[in-house]
């Protein structure tokens, strides 16, 4: 859209009506092809020099869906049906399948068309399609029973449009002889230096079109920051499909437990199954699990190899950290500080602040001798980071950690108690089968990244950063994410 063109557009419609509704149907009515980010610059210009003024209003217009649009060339559903019908009649079955269910009964109750020997036949000499009448005239001028019904047709969808009302600034009447804009082309002819030309250098330029980062992403970031200034080293975590043995078996869980059942794990369909670990390590895994060993009872049932191989959406990354702990011992050890923040995913009833999936955050310790009193000080530490600096640990019970605890932490920001998360020194029944020395501990903590993003941004509902219904200004003016360590 041409600068010049559009001003003399602008100031023959302000001179004339003193104010434009709607900018964006207005520049649509001047140049259809214009794009609207420019005719809002070229506004804004004009605002800066308080030559207009703009009014952002952020409404929702009934405007035509695609099968309103396709009514404007072929005719409503009723009115297609009516100009199809010949002399020996069409089946009511055939008349839904052809022009859906509501065409029959529309064109019937509007006198069209009858049935006679169960075939529909045209009653009426000639129809209007009031329909299509309709919907090609201005939509906010049709009554509003009539336009629900098109709602529910689908013929008419609702559609959130900002736009600006625009009318005379203060210095609307100086504006002639003021260039609001200097050309390429001015500066390449010099024409800029017989124009009187007045820069508003406080102006604010048009915010550029740019990316937003997710709030997750941001509480992400940050979380990451803290794990590599603690020295902490990222674990790869691509791969959400993993198999019972990397998330369950390895992590010495027992095939019967009932996270392992459908009510709380995806199970993979094609491909069902996948063996990508060593039969000398699953036969370990085995011995632990049914007949125990290590000094361990085991868990006394009869493990099975085809269980073991069912791939699943992985429920946890500590299915990561057990291929990473295997790897470890495999490649000889040395102590390891490790961290995981990605997606698991839990088959679970879905409410406000749980969906069926989350991103989980662990920390691993790997190095000899650690103990509970590490575990507690490096996870203190963690959190005094998230600027929570008053914790609790409750003991608890995972089957993949002996002993484990619940992590509570006084939330400045609720000025409440919270559940941060669990924790506990991996039992050995996991680390001895893997090759690990019997004199390495492994500690590990895990938490989610969801509650603490819903708790910066005082969200009640997890849909508020996850999903389809979230509402995109609020992921474009979200302030940025700071944990402030006391
Ligand atoms: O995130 C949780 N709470 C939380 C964390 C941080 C926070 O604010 C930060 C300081 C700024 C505020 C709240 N939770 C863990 C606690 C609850 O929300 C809990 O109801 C929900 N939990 C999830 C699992 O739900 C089934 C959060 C998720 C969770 C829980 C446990 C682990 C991981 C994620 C774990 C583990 C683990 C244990 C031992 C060894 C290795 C890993």
């Amino acid at each position: 859209m041409n600068k010049e063109i559009f001003n003399s557009k602008l100031f023959e419609k302000l001179d004339k009506d003193n104010s434009i509704e709607n900018s964006r149907e207005w520049g649509i009515e001047i140049d259809p092809t214009s794009n609207y980010n420019d005719i809002v610059g070229f506004l804004k210009s004009w605002e800066s020099l308080n030559t207009i003024q703009l009014e952002y209003i952020d409404s929702i217009q009934n405007c035509l869906s695609e099968v309103g649009k396709d009514v404007l060339i072929n005719g409503s559903p009723e009115a297609k049906l009516y100009n199809i019908l010949t002399a020996e009649g069409m089946s009511p079955a055939d008349a839904n399948k052809q022009f859906g269910a509501t065409a029959f009964g529309s064109a019937k109750n509007k006198g069209w068309i009858e049935v006679k020997q169960g075939k529909i036949v045209k009653k009426a000499e000639s129809i209007i399609d009031t329909v299509k009448q309709d919907l090609s005239g201005d939509l906010s001028k049709l009554d509003n029973k009539i336009l629900d019904q098109y709602k529910k047709s689908r013929f008419v969808e609702e559609k959130k449009m900002s736009y600006y009302r625009v009318s005379k600034g203060e210095q609307y009447n100086k504006r002639s002889k003021e260039l609001s804009d200097l050309t390429v082309e001015m500066l390449k002819d010099d024409s800029w230096e017989k124009e009187n030309y007045k820069v508003n250098i406080n102006a604010m330029g048009v915010v550029p079109e740019q990316g937003y980062r997710h709030p997750l992403n941001k509480v992400k970031n940050e979380f990451k920051q803290i794990f590599l200034d603690m020295g902490f080293e990222e674990m790869p975590t691509f791969n959400f499909v993993e198999n019972g043995f990397w998330n369950f078996d390895a992590l010495f869980q027992p095939q019967q437990h009932p996270a392992r059942e459908l009510q709380d794990t995806f199970f993979i369909k094609d491909p069902k199954t996948s063996h990508d670990f060593s039969d000398e390590y699953a036969e370990r895994v085995k011995q632990v699990h049914s007949v125990g060993g290590y000094g361990s009872l085991g868990w006394v049932y009869d493990w099975k190899l085809e269980e073991a191989e069912k791939n699943i959406l992985r429920t946890h990354t500590t299915a990561v950290s057990a291929r990473m702990l295997y790897k470890l011992a495999q490649n000889g050890f040395k102590p390891k500080k490790y961290f995981s923040i990605d997606r698991v995913f839990r088959n679970e009833t879905l409410d406000a602040t749980h969906l069926a999936e989350f991103h989980q955050v662990e920390g691993v310790i790997a190095d000899v001798d650690i103990s509970l009193g590490h575990l507690i000080g490096v996870i203190s530490e963690f959190f005094k980071r998230l600027g929570i600096d008053n914790i609790r640990f409750k003991p608890a019970f995972n089957p993949y950690t002996e002993p484990s605890m619940e992590i509570f932490g006084y939330h400045p920001m609720l000025k409440r108690w919270v559940e941060l998360g669990n924790s506990g020194i991996f039992r050995p029944e996991l680390l001895l089968p893997m090759g690990i020395p019997d004199n390495v501990r492994v500690a590990a903590w895990g938490l989610s990244l969801e509650r603490p993003t819903m708790i910066k941004y005082g969200l009640d509902n997890i849909r508020a950063i996850f999903g389809n219904s979230i509402n995109v200004n609020f992921i474009k003016n979200n302030p940025i994410c700071m944990f402030e360590s006391k």
